[in-house]
């Protein structure tokens, strides 16, 4: 153990660094299927979300519930739900989570009071709704609402926060804050600061850093704990990265992994534009190759090590002295266990 790391809770933080772990392996598979065109259509990942969803995860009871945005494989696979089940889902199998109808984005399941939705922003109606029927129901149950930062600039979503705390509802509020909304960085279009935004409705919150598992961890128990005792909201403004962009076969993630040519090639002639005669004006065309770089740069920086939240946490964990790797080996053998299943049913027969 290095001197500057403080102790730590080893056999707990190594069995929440197996829950991301195993999350990020089934993930894998899904990007494996879907590469191979068994998964079709648009596909986004949690791929960097991990530490924030363990979190929630190991801070939630039995009975609460989880409204999920567009990245809901994560949070469904962590929160136990059949992974096989998840995958025919994904592929448009009969016997899928939801039959097949769902697809990664629309996912439900009563068993475990989760839900999720392709709706920018609909996760905190969805999560006041679970939270109005726990306080009916006396039972002291919360309800979380998962979303991304380009959300918050939504009406519904600014409504959920009025009516919870109107309402006094036991809701957590989780801002997973990437900075991007498909395209458009999400600073140069939201307003004041996103904390401010929940206290203005009378929410408490603060900002975390959620690739940090061990933050994420005790603050959002914090909340957790806080909304039991109180059965008022509590907003989570979680920083993150998405390691596969917005989506699986975002062009400029995938320029970045395959050759720094093709990047230097597209800036080379974007530079070379700037001194033709004809065309736009050459401050429009500056402006635009300025963002193009931004663009870039922010692309490049979410495939650095470090800021994978696994990483981190490995990092932690083995100055530790945490056998980290057997961890992993148990793992990718039920994982593969799980590819092995699938595809034997796939096999079989049964599509949509
Ligand atoms: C109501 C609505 N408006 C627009 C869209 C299109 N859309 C899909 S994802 C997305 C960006 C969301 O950004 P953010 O909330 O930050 O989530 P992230 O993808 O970064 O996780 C948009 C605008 C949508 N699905 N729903
Ligand atoms: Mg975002």
């Amino acid at each position: 153990m290095k001197k500057k790391d403080k102790k730590i809770d080893i056999a707990f933080y190594s069995k929440m660094y197996q829950l991301m772990y195993r999350s990020r392996k089934f993930e894998e598979i899904v990007m494996q299927l879907w590469h191979e065109g068994t998964i079709f259509g648009e596909m986004h990942m949690s791929v960097g979300e991990e530490a924030i969803h363990a979190s929630i995860i190991k801070n939630l009871e039995d009975g609460d519930a989880i409204a999920v945005d567009h990245r809901g494989t994560a949070p469904f696979f962590m929160r136990g739900i059949d992974p096989i089940s998840l995958l025919l889902e994904f592929i448009g199998h009969k016997d899928g989570l939801c039959s097949g109808q769902g697809g990664h984005m629309h996912l439900f399941s009563r068993e475990h009071n989760m839900t999720s939705s392709g709706i920018v922003g609909a996760t905190g109606s969805t999560a006041m709704g679970f939270a109005l029927s726990h306080k009916y129901k006396n039972n002291k149950n919360i309800a979380v609402a998962l979303f991304g930062e380009g959300a918050i600039n939504q009406g519904m979503l600014l409504e959920s926060f009025n009516m919870t705390s109107a309402l006094e509802l036991p809701v957590l509020f989780v801002c997973k804050d990437n900075n991007w909304a498909i395209t458009t960085q999400s600073d140069s279009v939201t307003g004041g600061v996103l904390l401010d935004r929940a206290q203005g409705f009378g929410i408490a919150g603060e900002k975390i850093n959620g690739l940090d598992f061990q933050e994420s961890f005790s603050r959002i128990g914090y909340a957790i704990k806080t909304i039991r005792k109180t059965g008022k909201p509590y907003f989570i403004h979680a920083t993150c990265v998405h390691r596969e962009g917005h989506f699986l076969g975002d062009q400029l993630i995938a320029l970045h992994r395959t050759t720094g040519k093709i990047l230097g090639d597209l800036v080379g002639s974007l530079t070379k534009s700037l001194f033709k005669l004809k065309g736009g004006l050459v401050g429009e065309r500056g402006e635009s190759l300025g963002h193009i770089l931004k663009i870039m740069t922010s692309s490049k920086h979410q495939l650095k090590s470090s800021v994978d939240p696994l990483v981190i946490a490995k990092k932690m964990l083995k100055n530790q002295g945490a056998d980290v790797l057997s961890v992993e080996k148990k793992a990718d053998q039920e994982i593969d266990q799980i590819l092995k299943q699938t595809l034997q049913i796939i096999q079989g027969g049964n599509q949509l």
